[in-house]
């Protein structure tokens, strides 16, 4: 497709509207580059089936176009009603298969353009949007996993629908288009983005001190609540994090939230919002390689930012709050919520939802979705937990997922359970290697090598992407794998468990035909090497790596 240019796009698009009604109304199976950028906004990609791309092109024939469509849901909760409107999408004009990202969204692969109103329209009527899913706006705000329902976990819940309602677009044009609403009789103005928007994507996520079950330093904003007897006294705010980098373009590299400061409750949406309108004004917008916001951090600094946010806020914040510990909880299986009920974690390999002959899990959900008063929680490692299960059908929801094939969490191994893979092949249009598609029998492969090391069981958290863009969080990671190209990967080691270092380049290009070897000489060492309860992580930061 050719080059655009997306700041002169975004300018000229009349408040997002652009082409996107008459493309939509011709017969063309794809959309032109321009309307394809301009609908990420509000809340799609337009993509091709790569599995089938060379053989269409030998016959003559062009791309087989679909789009996926992203919903946008803070913080992952969504009501058995919500659940039920995505089933049918997938099934009535999607691939029939759901996924959970990893940003506690829902996506949808294979909607053909004819029926791509359908779907935001069913998605609306359900109560959620698919409006700033995508784009170069706030996207999907996520929360800590935690599933007790105390008051701080839904505190934080409803701070991160409040930020999200916050920093949604205000123009009208999703509404005019997709849902039939009346043509705005004015251009609309957008008080916090302006005219351009932001300069690239933007991510929230929020935690509290001690619980990074979100990556939560691989965001733009990282929000830390602060608790002393259960309250909330503030929040320490991490700025800068994220993961994207390109190969052999070493002026891009993954990057952890550094600390900027504490704010008190009252004066967090102020702050968050005053951010955002410094990444606004001198976010790099020449290069959208460089655009994101942890690069205009790593060039100022903190303390500079620290001052324009104040220009913004007209106040300073206070000394960030000391975080002594932090660890990555998986919050599988069973937990109390402390209100008569009870969440069940479901473990969902690499967040697909479908349908296989003996493992039947996309039918065990919507089941559960119909029958049991229940709600749903997409989390951040791409699993799902099914929320206020009563005390009296505890059992009977354990059985029906046994009933369909679907294993308990702990059934799975611990390097299973805590590992996540991005879609890439075939729907990834920026794929340069497999990853989804070849990551269980990855992970089998390291657990065997583990078992043979004397270490059955072990838990190594490995990711895998198809490319350095970082989707899966690779570089937040123990062990990683990044697309190269083919069959190759970057190998990356040395993160922590608990996502607060990241990994570095082990072997700059090895081929999946060769793990088996690869992970044989590592937990070997590792399992002779490591002192008492080290992780592999740790173990592989001190031994491996040149630092
Ligand atoms: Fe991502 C682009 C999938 C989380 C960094 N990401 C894409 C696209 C839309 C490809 C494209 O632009 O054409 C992928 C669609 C694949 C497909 O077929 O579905 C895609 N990203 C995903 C998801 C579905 C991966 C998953 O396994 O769940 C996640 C959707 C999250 C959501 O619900 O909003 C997803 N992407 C992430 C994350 C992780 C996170 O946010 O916690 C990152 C790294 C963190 C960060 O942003 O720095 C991430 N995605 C990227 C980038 C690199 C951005 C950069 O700064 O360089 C791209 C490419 C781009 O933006 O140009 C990208
Ligand atoms: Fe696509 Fe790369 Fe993201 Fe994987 S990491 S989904 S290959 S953009």
């Amino acid at each position: 497709m050719a080059k655009i240019n997306v700041e002169e796009l975004k300018l000229n698009s009349d408040g997002l509207r652009g082409e996107i009604v008459s493309e939509f109304s011709n017969e063309k199976p794809n959309v032109t580059e321009e309307t394809y950028q301009l609908l990420k906004f509000h809340g799609m990609y337009q993509q091709d089936d790569r599995d089938i791309r060379k053989q269409r092109s030998s016959q003559g024939l062009e791309r087989a176009w679909s789009f996926m469509i992203r919903s946008r849901v803070p913080g992952g909760i969504i009501t058995p009603t919500q659940y039920l409107a995505h089933d049918k999408i997938s099934d009535q004009w999607g691939n029939h298969t759901l996924r959970i990202t990893t940003r506690e969204a829902f996506q949808v692969h294979g909607i053909l353009k004819g029926n791509v109103k359908s779907v935001i329209q069913t998605i609306n009527q359900s109560l959620l949007s698919t409006i700033s899913a995508c784009g170069d706006v706030n996207r999907n705000v996520i929360v800590t996993t935690d599933p007790v329902k105390s008051e701080v976990n839904q505190k934080l819940q409803a701070l991160a629908v409040k930020i999200a309602d916050h920093l949604t677009p205000k123009s009208t044009a999703y509404h005019e288009i997709w849902l039939d609403g009346e043509p705005a009789q004015k251009a609309v103005e957008e008080p916090i983005y302006g005219k351009t928007y932001l300069p690239r994507k933007f991510k929230i996520a929020i935690t509290k001190a001690g619980d990074n079950s979100i990556d939560v330093f691989t965001n733009d904003i990282g929000i830390v609540a602060i608790l002393s007897n259960d309250q909330i006294l503030g929040y320490n705010l991490y700025i800068g994090g994220g993961l994207g980098k390109t190969h052999n373009m070493e002026e891009t590299f993954p990057r952890l939230a550094d600390p900027l400061g504490f704010v008190k409750e009252e004066n967090i949406i102020d702050v968050v919002e005053a951010i955002v309108k410094v990444q606004r004004d001198h976010g790099n917008r020449e290069n959208r390689k460089l655009a994101r916001m942890k690069y205009l951090v790593e060039s100022k600094g903190v303390d500079w930012f620290h001052d324009r946010v104040a220009e913004f806020t007209g106040f300073k914040l206070d000394s960030i709050v000391p975080v002594s510990e932090w660890i990555y909880p998986k919050f599988l299986g069973w937990t109390n919520q402390l209100d008569g009920k009870w969440t069940y974690g479901l473990f969902v390999e690499n967040g697909r939802i479908l349908d296989k002959e003996h493992f039947r899990l996309k039918s065990a959900l919507k089941a559960i979705a119909v029958n049991y008063n229940v709600s749903f929680r997409l989390t951040a490692t791409q699993d799902i937990q099914i929320r206020d299960i009563q005390e009296r059908d505890k059992s009977a929801v354990s059985e029906l997922l046994a009933d369909h094939g679907v294993g308990f969490s702990d059934s799975h191994t611990e390097t299973r359970t805590a590992s996540i893979a991005c879609p890439a092949l075939p729907t990834c249009g920026l794929a340069l290697t497999e990853s989804e598609r070849v990551m269980p029998d990855i992970i089998s492969l390291i657990d065997k090598n583990l078992a043979e090391a004397g270490l059955p069981n072990f838990q190594i958290v490995t990711r895998m992407t198809g490319c350095p863009n970082g989707c899966a969080r690779p570089y937040s990671a123990e062990l990683a794998f990044v697309g190269k190209s083919g069959i190759n990967y970057e190998i990356h080691v040395g993160g922590s468990h608990n996502g607060t270092r990241l990994t570095q380049i082990y072997q700059d290009s090895w081929p999946s035909s060769r793990f088996d070897e690869l992970f044989k000489d590592l937990f070997t060492r590792f399992a002779s090497e490591r002192s008492e309860n080290e992780t592999f992580g740790d173990w592989s930061y001190r031994s491996l790596l040149n630092r």
